[in-house]
């Protein structure tokens, strides 16, 4: 269905008519269609634009089954084609997903993830210009937040974002332990009107307007861990 001249509510229509059909209860939350730069909105849901060739589309959505919550985003592009910046931004925003996945590990305090995400978008970001300055000194500074305002993660079960205790008292950070599960959702948005913080560079208007979020719903293992959303594809072809 993803396609030039469909609108966003099309989509969560058929989306949640399979949930339905499926045997689950309905959205464990409203769902987000997001297209183009609706995409840089984060809690986006009045999907009622239209689909336009060469924007992307981000769907976060997820299904409640048997009180269970799923909490899954992936961006697609729409049409044919997909412009360098936005094939560029993709692939940094999977490979800091990625990053942040190898750390979802028992007994790894629950803050690896999202430094690994960080770091990975803040070098990332770096190399292309759109941010400025020595590496480690902008992951001090949590500059990465111009772009990438989230956490990297929640627990999920019962509750989409579910219970569980990240710091202890004295804030040192949780290990995860088995049985947990997260979701690892870093993203990039670059605003229509990004301004730049005092030394930080301009962004040229090919790179505005692109929200990119990949997300998907990890179970720590004794082991390790296992991706339960791996069925769908999230790696872009060609
Ligand atoms: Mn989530």
């Amino acid at each position: 269905m993803i396609r030039p001249g469909v609108y966003e509510y099309e989509i969560q229509a058929k989306m949640e008519h399979i949930f339905r059909r499926e045997g689950a209860m309905g959205p464990a939350y409203p769902s987000i269609v997001a297209t183009g730069e609706n995409a840089c909105v984060l809690h986006y849901i009045e999907n009622n634009q239209v689909l336009k060739d060469g924007d992307l589309l981000l769907i976060d959505a997820g299904c409640a089954y048997d009180y269970y919550n799923a909490d899954i985003t992936r961006t697609w592009p729409v049409g044919n084609r997909i412009s360098s910046e936005q094939r560029i931004l993709y692939d940094l925003v999977l490979q800091a997903q990625l990053a942040a996945i190898e750390k979802v590990q028992p007994n790894l305090p629950f803050n690896a993830f999202h430094d690994a995400a960080t770091r990975t978008i803040i070098v990332g970001l770096v190399d292309l210009g759109l941010l400025k300055g020595d590496v480690d000194t902008l992951i001090k500074e949590k500059k990465h937040k111009a772009f990438f305002m989230h956490g990297t993660g929640h627990f999920l079960g019962l509750d989409v974002h579910d219970a569980g205790l990240l710091r202890n008292p004295d804030k040192t950070w949780q290990p995860f332990a088995p049985g947990n599960v997260v979701t690892v959702e870093p993203g990039i948005y670059i605003s229509p009107d990004y301004e730049p913080e005092e030394g930080q560079p301009q962004v040229d208007q090919r790179w505005r307007g692109i929200g990119i979020r990949i997300e998907d719903d990890v179970l720590v293992t004794e082991t390790g861990h296992e991706v339960l959303t791996a069925a769908v594809p999230k790696v872009l072809n060609g």
